[in-house]
């Protein structure tokens, strides 16, 4: 029995027949829907009981009081100078990629004159105040303070917050990793704080924590459900919820390079989805003989296995790259890596996934920590209309209106016949008003 079902489309949506791909290959339970009461009650307590209610549901969820949950500067420095040097340097290499592609994405204003006087700016403005919420969970990702706090700091927004869950075994501390992370990239103002009453202490401004602007980053059902609750109240970048990696391959993929990667993505969570999207049956099966051979050899090859052999993951069959392009993009996948002839040619095909991997030698996990890439990628289909963290995420844009008196003089007529059309003559006398007085 393999470890991961099949999925053979390659007789669907032939000819005139549509087919619903996006419904082919279906994704975890992951309800959020379902936790909007027990959520709402939470983010309740912490709008009217403030700093007590994070207080106790650190306590109750993460199983260690914190009173004091603003974390020392000098907790921060001492974890930067205790980190080994071969994870700083790693660190320091990640960091210095994403800097260096998140300049690059700087947006300057867009200047346009519509004729002598009249000008319109569109203005690029970064978010003033932003929280960053880091996971605790099965594994503390420390690469997601640098996937967070990296784009903020480059696109200028002027105070950033950063949250994580209090750690049991570290007596209540943010995990230190974490911490010395902070410190390399001059983050002050961290919070042991995790789960919904941490995204609720951002949206409200709760004890020590001014309210912020935008929350942004990855996090489990409770976060992810709080960022939808709390929306509006504040602003969140796309929903991340548990991870996914769709791979397209053709006859020239090799297995034991798909099987890892499958792998390296389901070793998140048991809800993690591992997609093979692929022509070939001797890929197919060889991939089968693969992921036995390597989730036996892996540490954590129970979750692996039960991610794998979820109804989210599937090697699914296609008759040609044309189908199998269709089933990807109606898919959106978090993660897609394109395993084909000419797959940069596939590539710029792809109009949904949340980052696209070109060819055997671009694995997810170079994207996890070192690319130069962002790794807070919209999950759940969210890729057909959400975008991953970037500088572009933590900027908005104005527009600036800029008319002189002969610049409006010159479309007044077009204004006010308009508003007329629309039964809206206060809003043509505010034109005429300016020829008159
Ligand atoms: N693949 C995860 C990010 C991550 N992987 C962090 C390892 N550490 C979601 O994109
Ligand atoms: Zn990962």
């Amino acid at each position: 029995m393999s470890l991961i079902r099949r999925i053979d489309l390659r007789d669907a949506g032939a000819g005139s027949a549509t087919t619903d791909y996006r419904a082919a290959v279906p994704r975890a339970d992951f309800d959020i829907e379902a936790a909007v009461p027990a959520v709402h009650a939470i983010c309740e307590e912490v709008r009217t009981r403030g700093l007590d209610a994070i207080v106790e549901f650190g306590e109750k969820f993460d199983g260690v009081r914190v009173d004091d949950i603003r974390v020392a500067p000098a907790a921060m420095q001492d974890a930067l100078d205790r980190l080994e040097p071969d994870i700083r340097a790693g660190l320091e290499e990640s960091i210095r990629r994403l800097r260096a592609t998140c300049a690059n994405e700087l947006e300057q204003d867009a200047v346009t004159d519509l004729g002598p006087g009249a000008r319109v700016t569109h203005r690029k403005v970064p978010v003033g105040r932003v929280g960053l919420y880091v996971p605790g969970g099965l594994a503390p990702l420390v690469s997601s303070v640098l996937m967070n706090v990296v784009p903020a700091q480059t696109a200028g927004v002027e105070s950033i917050a950063l949250a994580s869950p209090p750690q049991k075994e570290f007596g209540g501390a943010v995990h230190p990793t974490i911490l010395a992370a902070c410190a390399l990239l001059g983050v002050e103002e961290v919070y042991a704080v995790g789960g919904a009453q941490a995204i609720a202490m951002f949206a409200y401004g709760v004890g020590p924590c001014r309210r912020v602007d935008l929350v942004t980053g990855p996090g489990n059902i409770w976060v992810v459900t709080a960022k939808r609750i709390l929306k509006g109240q504040v602003g969140i970048d796309s929903e991340a919820g548990p991870t996914e990696i769709a791979i397209l391959a053709d006859d020239t993929g090799n297995a034991a390079y798909v099987a890892a990667d499958l792998i390296s993505q389901a070793e998140h969570d048991p809800l993690a989805a591992s997609v093979l999207v692929t022509t070939s049956e001797r890929l197919a099966a060889e991939v089968e003989a693969e992921l036995d051979q390597q989730v036996a050899a892996t540490k954590h090859s129970e979750r692996i296995t039960t991610a794998l052999g979820g109804k989210q993951s599937a090697i699914v069959l296609v008759r040609d790259l044309e189908q199998g392009l269709d089933v990807v993009n109606a898919y959106a996948a978090e993660h897609l890596e394109i395993h084909t002839e000419d797959a940069a040619a596939w590539a710029a095909r792809v109009r949904n996934a949340g980052a696209i991997f070109v060819g055997p030698h671009a694995p997810v996990s170079l994207g996890d920590y070192c690319a130069g890439s962002n790794h807070v990628l919209p999950t759940a289909g969210c890729a057909c209309h959400s975008s991953g963290l970037s500088v572009r995420a933590f900027t908005k844009s104005v527009h600036v209106v800029d008319y002189t008196a002969a610049a409006l003089a010159e479309v007044a007529a077009h204004v006010v016949t308009l508003a007329e059309a629309e039964d809206l003559p206060g809003h043509g006398a505010a034109i005429t008003v300016r020829s008159t007085r």
